[in-house]
């Protein structure tokens, strides 16, 4: 079965929590704290398995788990890191994010995606001892590991695509171009699913082509086979618009050819406006002169290059490839998607803090902050400013206050300590 759409949900590891304990050893009473930190989470990570054309597996398996950080232990040892979860994907797949559709990563052929990053472990109470405070009773628990909701969608990497009425001779011309052996049946829709071949010209011209189902009238709404075959054409960089010029089934080229047209422009105005060869098939068995003459004065008119050709004899082939190949040496590239997710959109998640107290010393943990304080130079007095700023404007000052703080109270914020001023 073919599947090029899947909706999954996955979830990086946590990280482990730092532990409270203390060095206890005969004879050395009062032992200094030693607690471990936790180990950081697994993330999850997309990576391509270039053998791979279909998202078939998603369809039985849509939860992914990352495993999770363990605690820290005593004599400053480090829980174990969780391990990362490796998700392999057919090379042209998108991640999308499932909530807004927006897309998050194209992999191309060979790229790798972090998509959930593991929670951070916590640090144990042997960070915590400073000259003023030796005995840390508090340690800090992991940070939560990523959980997203994602949709896969797949969108073939073709340099060109063949689009046309089914059994135009599609599969045929493509069975005659390259090493696929698709279906070829004397039917409409034999094509149940796109199929690539490799085109191979020597000097580094080969190219890659995909032929998908006919389409037919309306199959932006759904007909036929529908529209969704489309998106592996996407990011074609040409498109062979076949015809069955012989006119034998009784059908009108010019008719289908407008057909296809309306049906590419509906589904995206990209596609309408992409680069196009008209190939007339089937010449072989003729191709009547009004055909002829209107096909003629049509490509004249758009600027469109035609070719006659059959697929069964064979003739007219060659003609194909060269124009193809010569018209790749000057089109841009397949096309890779950008993400639609600017960074900072990204990071507008959870701003939630915790606030322990522990005598006059506020520790203060959230995720987040470790982030913005990455960024921070601390012995900058700007880049100081700065962080307060952030502080203020996203309630953590409040909140301090909310707690109770006072004036000269301490507040340690992961490593960055600094007396309370209101
Ligand atoms: N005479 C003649 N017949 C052809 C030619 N090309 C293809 N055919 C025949 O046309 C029929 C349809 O060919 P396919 O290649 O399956 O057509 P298709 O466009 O892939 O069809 P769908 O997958 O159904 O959309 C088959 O019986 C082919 O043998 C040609 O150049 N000349
Ligand atoms: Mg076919």
């Amino acid at each position: 079965m073919f599947i090029d759409k899947a909706n999954i949900i996955i979830r990086a590891g946590n990280g482990g929590n730092g532990i409270v304990s203390f060095h206890r050893e005969k004879y050395i009473s009062r032992g200094g704290p030693d607690g471990g930190d936790g180990g950081k989470g697994g993330s999850v990570i997309f990576e391509v398995n270039p053998g791979e054309n279909t998202l078939l597996p998603f369809r039985y398996r849509h939860h992914f788990y990352a495993e999770n950080g363990q605690d820290g232990k005593s004599s400053k040892m480090y829980g174990k890191n969780g391990q990362d979860l490796i998700i392999k994907i057919p090379p042209g797949t998108i991640i999308r994010d499932k909530n807004t559709g927006k897309i998050m990563f194209d992999i191309g052929r060979d790229k790798r995606y972090v998509a959930a990053k593991g929670g951070k472990g916590g640090w144990g109470n042997s960070h915590f001892a400073t000259p003023t405070r030796q005995i840390p009773r508090f340690a800090k628990s992991g940070g939560k590991g990523e959980e997203k909701e994602l949709t896969l969608e797949l969108k073939m990497l073709a340099d060109v695509g063949l689009v046309g009425m089914p059994n135009v001779g599609k599969s045929t011309l493509l069975s005659v171009m390259s090493a696929a052996r698709p279906k070829i049946a004397n039917y409409p829709f034999t094509t149940l699913s796109p199929v690539l071949g490799m085109v191979s010209l020597g000097e580094g011209k080969g190219f890659v082509i995909a032929d998908i189902p006919g389409l037919v009238e309306g199959a932006s709404e759904g007909v036929g086979l529908g529209h969704d075959f489309l998106r592996h054409i996407d990011r074609c960089r040409l498109l062979v618009h076949l015809i069955d010029a012989s006119g034998t089934e009784g059908r009108n080229p010019l008719h289908d050819i407008a057909i296809i047209e309306r049906e590419l422009a509906r589904y995206d105005d990209t596609l309408s406006s992409r680069v196009k060869i008209i190939v007339a098939n089937k010449s072989d068995l003729g191709v009547p002169e009004e055909i002829k003459e209107e096909l003629e004065a049509y490509c004249q008119g758009k600027d469109l290059l035609l070719l006659y050709l059959s697929a069964a004899t064979h003739q007219g082939v060659d003609a194909l490839l060269t124009a193809i190949a010569n018209l790749l040496q000057d089109l841009p590239p397949m096309i890779e998607y950008e993400p639609e997710y600017e960074e900072e959109e990204l990071l507008q998640e959870d701003r939630s803090i915790n606030i322990i107290k522990q005598n006059n010393i506020y520790v203060v943990e959230g995720e987040w902050l470790l982030r913005v304080m990455s960024n921070v130079n601390f012995d900058d007095r700007e880049s100081l400013a700065y962080f307060q700023k952030v502080l203020r404007k996203t309630g953590v000052i409040e909140a301090l206050e909310y707690a109770g703080i006072q004036n000269g109270d301490t507040v340690s914020i992961y490593d960055f300590e600094f007396d309370f001023i209101e």
